[in-house]
């Protein structure tokens, strides 16, 4: 991609409206663009990062047996009746009137609308487990929209339902996912801490939000230390292991705010271990037991000739939250250099060509370059301005592709200055480029 044919408007400045550095970035190179208030147009380079996120979730959804469906945005406000979480959900919920005066609404979650898919179509308990997802934009009216994508109104979300005879099998569904999750933000290259949280309006008496830890974050948190060194590496899918795993997590105290005790804190956690902050919530886990298949009667047939409700848990992650937690943990705002994990940066790599009128060679050597890497699926953006090379340069720290390659006059022969951005620069040729680069990727 030439910037000169792009859509990556950038801007001069940092926006004034924006108060935290992802906001601040996303504006300033162009991600996303304010439609109203708390609702966001993804444009190219911001919607690029989050389909390559929501690639890793759904590959990780995929490993742990989930099957992808796609439920609409809209709803009929009868299921919600039958759970009823209508009247209980509040003013968060945007409601709506067909044309034939139906009550709808635009989906804030899925409980409702998955259970009576289930109901419909499964009636033994022959069929379970099952674990379903969907990745879809959700809509809550937030009091408060704020930070950009972070806390908007309009949001992409994963979101996973189990299916399950007895609690221990839903127990084992819930533990597939805390599994999942951790490995899904670690590709994310992101470390997620599953703190015990509140259930809110989702309900269940169960539930883990994970949480990467950010000054800027609206979580208050309080963890032992000690949680972060823990390993989920070589973990296997089997009851006895992911027992074992959530043990290992819950040995440490490791709580959201409305779960904190002063007393509890200090009486389990030593004082060098406690840790008071701010974190951002990237995804958020439920056991719910029959709380919505009894009302709505999702219920299968057991091996003796009875019946029983399955018992159930939902699984959220932010997609398009992501975007800007992953901008949090990693953007360098001193000096303004954006660091994307390969795995889902915009382009894999920025051609840096230094252009003047008379001379196109640069330019030349740049588009043959662009051929060969676009030949080995390597995703290059070329800034092919006659801009000076110290303003291309910051241009590309901000857009974030994680490696440059500069050619300009210190450039020899097959000899690229070529470095990861904001590490030396080495003097390579194109082959070893493709080499680097493509092995950082096999990793991811
Ligand atoms: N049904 C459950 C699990 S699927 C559920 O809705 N959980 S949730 O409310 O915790 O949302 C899941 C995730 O969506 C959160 O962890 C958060 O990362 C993201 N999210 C929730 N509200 C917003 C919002 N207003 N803006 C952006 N992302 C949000």
């Amino acid at each position: 991609m030439h910037i000169s044919k792009s859509f990556i408007p950038i801007l001069k400045n940092n926006p004034s409206e924006a108060k935290i550095k992802s906001h601040q970035l996303m504006l300033r190179v162009g991600m996303i663009k304010q439609s109203s208030a708390g609702i966001y147009s993804w444009l190219p380079l911001g919607f690029k990062v989050m389909k390559k996120i929501e690639r890793i979730v759904r590959e990780e959804q995929n490993k742990i047996g989930a099957q992808e469906i796609l439920m609409p945005t809209i709803q009929s406000s009868e299921i919600w009746k039958e759970s009823g979480r209508y009247e209980d959900y509040g003013e968060e919920m945007l409601r709506i009137k067909d044309r034939q005066d139906r009550e709808m609404l635009y989906g804030p979650t899925n409980e409702e609308l998955v259970t009576d898919i289930f109901r419909s179509s499964l009636k033994s308990y022959k069929s379970l487990p099952q674990l379903l997802y969907h990745i879809q934009w959700k809509f809550r009216d937030e009091i408060r929209p704020r930070f950009g994508i972070m806390r908007c109104r309009e949001f992409y979300m994963k979101d996973a339902y189990s299916f399950d005879v007895t609690d221990e099998d839903a127990l084992f569904s819930y533990n597939k996912f805390f599994l999942s999750y951790l490995k899904t933000f670690k590709r994310l290259d992101l470390t997620a801490i599953p703190m015990a949280a509140d259930t809110g309006p989702i309900g269940g008496n169960l539930s883990h939000e994970f949480i990467i830890l950010a000054e800027t974050g609206e979580s208050k948190i309080y963890a032992d230390k000690r949680i972060f060194d823990l390993n989920f590496e070589g973990t296997k899918l089997d009851v006895k292991s992911l027992l074992e795993l959530r043990d290992q997590y819950e040995k440490f105290y490791s709580v959201t705010d409305d779960k904190f005790k002063e007393d509890e804190f200090n009486e389990k956690v030593s004082e060098k271990n406690r840790l008071k902050t701010k974190g951002i919530e990237v995804g958020h886990i439920f056991y719910f037991g029959d709380k919505y298949s009894k009302p709505m009667e999702a219920a299968v047939d057991l091996p003796g000739g009875k019946k029983d409700y399955v018992k159930m848990g939902s699984y959220g992650i932010g997609v398009s939250r992501l975007v800007g937690a992953i901008i949090e943990a990693k953007y360098d705002e001193k000096n303004e250099i954006m660091k994307w994990p390969i795995s889902v940066a915009p382009y894999d790599i920025a051609i840096i060509p230094m252009i003047n009128k008379n001379d196109t060679s640069a330019l030349d050597k740049a588009n043959k370059i662009n051929l060969e890497l676009n030949q080995n699926n390597i995703d290059a953006i070329i800034d092919d301005t006659d801009e000076n090379l110290s303003s291309k340069i910051k241009k590309m720290n901000l857009i974030g592709a994680p490696y440059q390659i500069i050619i300009g006059k210190q450039t020899e022969g097959d000899l690229f200055e070529f470095k990861e951005i904001n590490k030396e620069t080495q003097k390579i040729n194109l082959k070893e480029i493709i080499k680097i680069i493509n092995k950082q990727k096999a990793h991811n």
